[in-house]
């Protein structure tokens, strides 16, 4: 391996151009990425619904403080506001669950809680009672119920379970899961968060995008470029052993790919990206790894038909008294699936706009609607719910991840029976161990990759940094090897 190696990074989201940026800083200057569509961010797709800036994609910089590289590159770019920047503020631990659930919600957010932290510990003393999240909570819930609420009135008691019901929809959401039932107990632990109150950008999530792309040379990336196949391991030897095969036919050598497409993408066209096909333990562990969805549905209304200082509106079904986190009859009910609305604010800078945060199967059957069909059902939601006929959207505007040929979901969850493995799987190279006789040829990065930022934008961008890292390790043990 040398600085002059060929590298080929596929895929042109966080991930991809932190390795980029990387590796071009470390000496090495033959890089190019070869992406699937026409813009570069993936995951991370700014929109607007009028000329109002939303995000299709990832919000927050979550637990921005001085570890989280999302935040220092915010800084660096001066893409935050002033509080953002308050040195408080990244003090702050919410240990990433309790502020989305309103206090009205308090007794049923204070065992859901309880039950969350204790759903972590597993991980690290193993002998979990049972295989998911969903179904620890359930068995729990029960106990706890007749125990702590014995004094309260059966009518008082059902409202609570259904409050429970509509937070475990909320968590179904920040997991990106169709239920609970599919989260692993095993590894829910394995998921760590940083300190800091989660902040967002401004002028959108893209302008960190557009920083960091300023800095790269003009023509690194190829656009329209999709990857058919990664032909590795070839017996022959040769000067750049990989063969990039892109859907047109274009064959491109390279000495190093870092692979940085989807949990979801790898889930469906491993057979067809790799040649040869990928190890036995690492295919097992992209199949029990979980990668589901979870869509937002902005709203935008003439004027607010909320309070000012709402924050959050959450809906509570009341025939939902037994801890569900699906609906029974996806077609008919999808919306009920859908576990309130946050207010974008502040109000100056977003209007009347309401977000509405919705997972799972029923997420999935809402993409395959037309817009004019779930502008109906959001409307007759608030209408039944407010008890006011009259209120109407102005506009809304919907993600369909799933439906997204080059992500097909959202992002990835520790699925029943995983554990800290299967991650560190995910981000093995091939062949596993690089050496001068037979350097790495594929590497994985990707926000699926990183062993406990999982589903953030600071896990993918760590998981870009790393791959670079062990290309230019294997480089500097070169220098200090005579060449044989
Ligand atoms: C965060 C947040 N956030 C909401 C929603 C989504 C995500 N995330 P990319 O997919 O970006 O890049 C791959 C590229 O490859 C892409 O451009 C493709 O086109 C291309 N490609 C594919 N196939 C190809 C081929 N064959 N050839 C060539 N190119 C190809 N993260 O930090 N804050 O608020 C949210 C949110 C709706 C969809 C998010 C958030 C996740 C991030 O967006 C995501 O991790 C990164 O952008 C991924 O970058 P990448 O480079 O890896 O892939 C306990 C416990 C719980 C654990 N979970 C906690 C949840 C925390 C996450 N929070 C999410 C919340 C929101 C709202």
């Amino acid at each position: 391996m040398n600085v002059n190696a060929r590298i080929v990074i596929i895929g042109c989201g966080i991930s991809g151009i932190s390795a980029a940026h990387r590796l071009l800083n470390s000496g090495f200057h033959d890089v190019r990425i070869l992406e699937a569509t026409t813009r570069s961010g993936g995951r991370i797709k700014t929109s607007s619904l009028g000329n109002i800036i939303v995000e299709l994609g990832a919000n927050w910089i979550h637990g921005p403080c001085e570890e989280n590289p999302v935040f220092c590159l915010a800084r660096k770019y001066r893409l935050l506001d002033p509080e953002a920047l308050n040195p408080e503020n990244q003090t702050v631990d919410i240990g990433g669950h309790l502020p989305w659930i309103p206090s009205d919600l308090y007794a049923a957010r204070e065992m859901l809680a309880e039950l969350l932290d204790e759903c972590s510990v597993f991980q690290s003393e193993g002998g979990e009672p049972c295989t998911s999240v969903g179904e620890f909570i359930r068995s729990e819930v029960q106990q706890r119920v007749a125990e702590k609420w014995k004094a309260t009135d059966a009518a008082a008691r059902s409202l609570r379970m259904c409050m429970m019901s509509t937070v475990l929809k909320r968590e179904c959401c920040y997991n990106g899961t169709h239920s609970l039932d599919e989260v692993g107990l095993g590894a829910f632990g394995l998921y760590k968060t940083l300190p800091g109150l989660d902040c967002t950008f401004p002028g959108g999530y893209e302008g960190l995008i557009k920083s960091l792309m300023s800095e790269l040379p003009s023509g690194l990336v190829t656009y329209n470029q999709p990857v058919h196949c990664v032909h590795w391991n070839s017996s022959e030897k040769r000067e750049n052993p990989v063969v990039v095969e892109c859907a047109d036919g274009e064959r491109i050598t390279a000495d190093h790919v870092i692979v940085t497409v989807s949990l979801g993408y790898l889930k469906k066209h491993h057979s067809t990206l790799f040649h040869p096909p990928l190890p036995l333990h690492k295919l097992h562990s992209i199949q029990r790894l979980g990668f589901g969805t979870n869509n937002k549905i902005f709203v935008e209304f003439d004027s607010a038909w909320w309070d000012p200082d709402c924050d959050i509106i959450c809906l509570l079904w009341e025939d939902e008294d037994t801890l569900v986190d699906q609906v029974p009859d996806v077609p008919r009910s999808w919306i009920k699936k859908l576990f309130g609305f946050s207010v974008l604010k502040p109000t100056e800078r977003y209007g009347h706009v309401l977000c509405g945060w919705i997972a799972g199967h029923e997420s999935e059957y809402m993409e395959t609607l037309s817009e004019q069909e779930v502008s109906h059902a959001i409307t007759q939601l608030i209408r039944r719910f407010t008890g006011n006929p009259t209120i109407t959207p102005r506009r809304i505007l919907r993600s369909q991840w799933f439906h997204d040929p080059w992500t097909l979901g959202s992002y990835s969850y520790p699925g029943k029976g995983c554990s800290v493995q299967d991650l560190e799987n995910m981000m093995e190279p091939l062949p596993t161990k690089g050496s001068q006789s037979q350097p790495f040829q594929v590497l994985f990065a990707g926000e699926a990759t990183h062993p406990s930022y999982y589903s953030t934008v600071h896990g993918a961008v760590l998981t870009g940094w790393r791959e670079a890292d062990r290309l230019q390790r294997a480089t500097q043990i070169d220098r200090i090897q005579p060449p044989s």
